[in-house]
């Protein structure tokens, strides 16, 4: 484990621990210690391995014995006996807005509320209103807080998603009575928010492959149990489905699954149109709803159904019913990006701003993950926040990065670090820095960090001043949208795509999974322009280098092939293409 997950971990120990109502000095010790952690600049791993964890300021025997466990081992029985010590739900009831772990607590134990169905049924009956500490305004907030989290928690950031499902789609593979497995539904799509996971599977044992599933360890409650499908809530409070069929009906349940709605919907018309019926478990031969339907023929893969319907293979990022029809037709289906083409991210930070890895474990990091390059682009000076850098200490950095590199081609490493910013665009569309300082950056990364209010035809003006410099390489997270958490701020994003076109500059895809902006329904239009796209991990830590494949996910559900994406390009080639917008023929 790396610092970072430790921290994690040290955080959740100390909330649990307040929960419990344990003396408030070993609660702070823990999150303390997390702070202390995330603070450290070099790898914890070396500190543990070199015995120097007693250097660190704040942490006692007891805390250095649980990280060292934590980081050679991966566990920490300590933390595992405590988590399964209190109800699942009542870590989920802290994601309610305004309430803390002293108030999860009281609720807990004077009224027994160990889950969000339980609140909302004490609230509603006027019972927390009732306690001490409590009272009617804050029952009220308390409600206001819950109807906020419905709205979002339903739905679920696509990483935290993947978290669970690639677990659990191993274990089915791995049972025997499992044939064929595969998730389905919006994860499989890569849609950039998920509702509830879907898993389908073809088994002759359908009893023995649910029982087992709806025992997995990640399954918090079973919400259903039949003979061919279960419901179930796991980890992170995610529904996951699961079909089991026959594995005859396999590909037709996946493609049924696997949907959008609306592409299966036009799908089943293409089959009316041909005199037959399309359902999830078959082809059939008549379009009537008969008792005893003949199949048509049987299909061993989701490919033969599409054949069959005089369809190329549409990959599951496309159905959405998004113009791939009439591509699938005639054979025109672009040959989407696949994330192993990448060859680095080109926005991320470090701890020079708000990154929690440092240069030389940046290069660690990614060269470890056989990528060829990095940039670093830290925040400038206005965004505070984030530690933004003031001009000198860009240059300072840019020193440090020229010394690490030369260090990597003596060693004959085919590694490089960029020098970069991410440039604030300001309220009045002037750059955070001057054009001398930009000049002197590899990668130049434009966004908008403040002033979100600021009404559509002006924020849209900003944007587009701001690429017209010519030093601006990229348009970062165009929109500024939060997934789950914030709208994206008013602006015309076809004015600034056609900016972008007609300056040279490139937008990014920010991989992010908050963010996925620019928005995958957008860069088929982006690409008719011929803007190409950049697909940035906008890493602040080491784990962070993942979202390259999340972010290639969302690309191809934009239609988005190599030609179209810049960060494919090996070094030589990228240095050019940079090298083209400032001397004018980007
Ligand atoms: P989600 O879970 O909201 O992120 O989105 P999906 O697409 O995973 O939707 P979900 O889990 O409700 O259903 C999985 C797939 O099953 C869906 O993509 C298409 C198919 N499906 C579900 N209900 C219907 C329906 O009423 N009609 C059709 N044609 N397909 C459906
Ligand atoms: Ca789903
Ligand atoms: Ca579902
Ligand atoms: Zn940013």
């Amino acid at each position: 484990m790396n610092k970072d997950q430790v921290a994690d971990i040290l955080q959740e120990i100390g909330i649990l621990l307040e929960l419990k109502g344990e003396n408030p000095f070993k609660t702070r010790a823990y999150q303390n210690g997390a702070r202390a952690l995330e603070g450290l600049t070099e790898s914890l791993e070396k500190v543990v391995a070199e015995g120097r964890l007693g250097d660190i300021p704040g942490l006692g025997d007891a805390l250095q014995q649980k990280i060292t466990l934590l980081v050679t081992t991966g566990r920490l029985e300590y933390y595992e006996e405590l988590k399964a010590s209190l109800p699942a739900g009542l870590l989920t009831l802290l994601e309610i807005p305004g309430l803390g772990p002293k108030k999860v607590k009281a609720l807990y134990e004077k009224l027994g509320v160990s889950n969000l169905e339980l609140l909302k049924a004490a609230c509603e009956k006027g019972q927390v209103a009732e306690l001490a500490g409590f009272g009617k305004k804050t029952q009220d907030n308390i409600l206001q807080g819950m109807a906020f989290h419905e709205k979002y928690a339903s739905r679920h950031h696509l990483h935290l998603a993947l978290a669970v499902a690639e677990p659990l789609l191993e274990a089915l593979r791995n049972h025997p009575a499992v044939t064929r497995c595969s998730t389905a539904g919006s994860l499989r799509r890569s849609k950039e928010v998920i509702g509830d996971i879907d898993f389908v599977v073809s088994s002759r044992k359908p009893n023995e492959v649910i029982d087992y599933f709806v025992k997995q360890p990640a399954v918090l409650t079973i919400l259903a149990q039949g003979d061919t499908k279960a419901s179930v809530i796991v980890e992170q409070g995610i529904q996951a489905d699961l079909r089991v069929v026959s594995d005859a009906e396999f590909p037709f349940a996946l493609a049924y699954f696997t949907g959008s709605k609306e592409h299966n919907i036009a799908m089943r018309q293409r089959a009316i149109a041909r005199g037959l019926r399309l359902n999830e478990y078959g082809l059939f031969r008549s379009t009537e709803e008969t008792r005893d339907p003949a199949l048509l023929d049987s299909c061993a893969t989701e490919d033969e159904i599409y054949q069959k319907l005089g369809l190329h293979y549409v990959p599951p990022e496309l159905r959405e019913d998004h113009g791939e029809f009439a591509a699938a037709e005639k054979g025109l289906l672009p040959r989407l990006i696949e994330w192993t083409e990448l060859k680095g991210s080109l926005h991320n930070h470090s701890t020079w701003s708000d990154g929690r890895q440092t240069l030389d474990e940046i290069v660690e990091t990614m060269m470890g993950l056989g990528l060829s390059y990095w940039a670093v682009t830290d925040h400038s000076q206005a965004s505070f926040q984030a530690h933004g850098l003031r001009p000198e200490r860009v240059r300072e950095q840019i020193v440090a990065i020229r010394e690490i590199n030369r260090r990597l081609e003596g060693e004959g490493v085919d590694f490089r670090l960029l020098t970069g910013t991410e440039v604030d665009i300001l309220a009045s569309g002037e750059l955070d820095f001057d054009d001398e300082l930009l000049a002197e950056l590899e990668v130049v990364v434009a966004s908008v960090h403040s002033g979100f209010t600021a009404p559509e035809a002006e924020m849209t003006r900003r944007i587009i001043a701001a690429v017209e410099n010519p030093n601006v390489h990229i348009l970062g997270h165009l929109t500024g949208r939060l997934l789950l958490e914030r709208e994206p701020y008013k602006v015309d994003q076809h004015a600034v795509i056609d900016a972008c076109a007609a300056t040279g500059t490139w937008i990014e895809l920010n991989a992010s999974p908050s963010r996925f902006d620019l928005d995958w329904r957008l860069w088929q239009y982006a690409t008719s322009k011929g803007v190409k796209c950049v697909i940035n991990c906008d890493a602040h830590r080491a784990e962070h280098a993942g979202y390259l494949r999340l972010g290639t996910g969302v690309a191809r559900k934009g239609w988005l092939t190599k030609q179209d994406v810049i960060n494919v390009l090996p070094l030589g080639e990228l240095r050019r293409q940079l090298a083209k917008k400032r001397s004018g023929e980007g």
